[in-house]
């Protein structure tokens, strides 16, 4: 039995992986979200989970420290892809890539004048993309966490940013005012992997994408 490893990040990912992981016939035997390991086994001997931040799943499977993992599609856009095949889009872990700025502000019409923005975002590469594609003027800085701070402690005047209920920006009296794109998590494997241990893999990908099917 060739062992094989699996990165996920606690929370969101790993709690709608679950089912998916179930349908390959695969039960982690601890949740990370109440246990404090990092490594964890399941019911299958030859399987075991790797708990790591979201934003490290593509670098774990990258180097083949992990065979697949579950990484949103926020997180690969960062990432850049290197390394990693991506078969799958899961349709888990759903949200939108927007901006938003605070209630009040005229985006429109500030960027109908040509002014140059400032804009925080733990999603550059992402940001970067998108004004350019429409010719708007944008100083960009990185930010690692709570991007719905900086227009109102004054560091930005927008912020590009991830909105799923939409409660989060609505606390901090910000609006969405353009969308970027729609988010899912998708499944990643290894590419020198996927040749190596494909009988393993292969039934686990065709799992996968059976149960994203239903
Ligand atoms: O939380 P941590 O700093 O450890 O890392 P992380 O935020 O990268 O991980 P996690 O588990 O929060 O997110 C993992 C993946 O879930 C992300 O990469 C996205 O692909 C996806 N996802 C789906 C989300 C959201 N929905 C989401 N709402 N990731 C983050 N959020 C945040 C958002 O950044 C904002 O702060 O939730 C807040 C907005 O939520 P609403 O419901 O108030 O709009
Ligand atoms: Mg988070």
């Amino acid at each position: 039995m060739t062992p094989i490893t699996i990165a996920l990040s606690k929370g969101r990912i790993f709690d709608e992986t679950l089912p998916l992981l179930a349908a390959a016939g695969i039960v982690p035997n601890e949740n990370p979200a109440t246990s404090r390991k990092l490594i964890i086994g399941a019911n299958r001997p030859d399987v075991r989970v790797v708990i790591v931040r979201a934003t490290d799943v593509p670098t774990y499977v990258q180097y083949g420290a992990a065979d697949i993992g579950v990484a949103g599609k926020d997180v690969l856009i960062e990432h850049g892809g290197e390394g990693l095949y991506s078969p799958l889009d899961l349709g888990i872990a759903r949200c939108r890539m927007m901006v938003a700025v605070p209630e009040g502000f005229d985006y429109a019409s500030a960027v109908r004048q040509g002014a140059r923005l400032r804009v925080a975002s733990k999603y550059i590469r992402t940001a970067r993309e998108h004004f350019a594609a429409k010719g708007v003027h944008v100083d960009l800085i990185k930010l690692y966490g709570s991007m719905e701070l900086a227009p109102l402690a004054g560091l930005a005047d927008a912020i590009v940013d991830l909105v799923s209920t939409g409660g989060t920006l609505k606390a901090n009296k910000l609006t969405a005012c353009e969308h970027i794109m729609d988010i899912s998590a998708r499944l990643v494997v290894n590419q020198a992997a996927l040749k190596v241990k494909r009988q393993t893999l292969q039934p686990i990908i065709d799992a996968f994408a059976g149960a994203v099917e239903e």
